[in-house]
């Protein structure tokens, strides 16, 4: 293990990246659940999807002029959607009008870039049919009414979509080359929630494992941290101020410039370049990474926005590297 996490210890700077059918609507990737949108009211973002600015090279290039040595895209997030061609679903961007597996020229790009490569997959799913409705789902009954719960699952069976996770974590560990991260997301373990039990996390480890021995995994499976073979923690926006806490773990915080993760055109709570910065800095000097994420906008770019406050953090990392 020491000796899969040495280049990740020192990496300690990466690009986060979440994209997906959420950055039409642009008002935060949980859209479907926060407004409780059917699979029906989702469809026009789906048959609209067409990002014709979709040019991985420069979100490659931007990632490696601020000074991130890899990056995690989201090839699946909570709504289902995949970037890339998957044998087992039509839910794809192979289906859409941008007509190609995205995550194939992701990877090739920032591989080009010399950036280690991480897939970002969600163990929710709002799309599949078989995926059980829980507290988080769009169609959660309102109330927590346990009649409705009932009726909804009636005919979804969590079974069926465990061994399709399955799959398609096959899919993207095997099609792509080495993969230096595997970010699985997340547990919520409880009454209406969902844990080991629901994804065999065991079972997924070890098939991970098995499929690209050098991987790291992150700790979103609900199993014992480190005990069970979690590589890494991963406090999710925590303040600059709580970052100590860490110390003498194995950790990584993920932020965003404003809040959500998603692309969310009219967000005003941006992180000044400083703050930035600061979150950087601090995060290194208590032994951590910092994964910072870009949520791209609907036709595929970064907004200027996120070019600025790259620009930004990569002139002080230039100003302050010895190449
Ligand atoms: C969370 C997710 O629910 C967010 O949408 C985001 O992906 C973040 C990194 O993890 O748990």
């Amino acid at each position: 293990k020491a000796k899969r996490m040495e280049w990740w210890k020192d990496a300690r700077f990466g690009m986060f990246i979440h994209w997906g059918l959420y950055a039409l609507p642009a008002r935060h990737e949980w859209v479907k659940s926060n407004e409780h949108i059917t699979n029906e009211g989702y469809q026009k973002y789906f048959d609209q999807f067409n990002p014709t600015q979709f040019n991985p090279k420069l979100w490659a290039k931007k990632a490696k002029a601020a000074g991130m040595k890899y990056v995690v895209l989201t090839t699946k997030h909570h709504e289902g959607f995949t970037l890339f061609d998957s044998k087992f679903t039509d839910y794809k961007a192979t289906n859409t009008l941008a007509k190609r597996d995205l995550v194939k020229e992701f990877v090739d790009a920032f591989r080009a870039e010399g950036l280690k490569i991480g897939f970002y997959y969600s163990l929710i799913d709002w799309h599949h049919p078989d995926f059980t409705v829980d507290a988080y789902h769009p169609l959660k009954p309102a109330n927590n009414d346990e009649n409705q719960y009932l009726a909804l699952n009636k005919g979804r069976n969590m079974a069926n979509y465990r061994k399709y996770l399955s799959n398609q974590v096959n899919e993207i560990l095997t099609k792509y080359g080495k993969i230096d991260i595997l970010w699985l997301d997340f547990s919520y373990p409880g009454k209406h929630g969902k844990g080991k039990d629901d994804w065999a996390s065991v079972d997924l480890l070890k098939q991970i494992r098995k499929l690209q021995p050098g991987i790291i995994v992150d700790n979103r499976l609900d199993l014992d941290d480190y005990a069970d073979g979690a590589d890494f923690e991963t406090p999710e926006q925590v303040s600059t101020d709580a970052l100590a806490k860490f110390k003498g773990k194995t950790w990584e915080t993920c932020q965003t410039f404003s809040g959500s993760w998603g692309y969310y055109r009219d967000e005003n709570t941006w992180k000044t370049n400083k703050q930035l910065l600061n979150l950087l800095i601090t995060s290194v000097a208590n032994g951590g990474n910092l994964l910072l994420n870009v949520g791209p906008t609907a036709k595929g770019e970064f907004d200027n926005r996120a070019n600025t406050a790259l620009d930004s953090l990569g002139i002080w990392m230039h100003a302050n590297s010895s190449s």
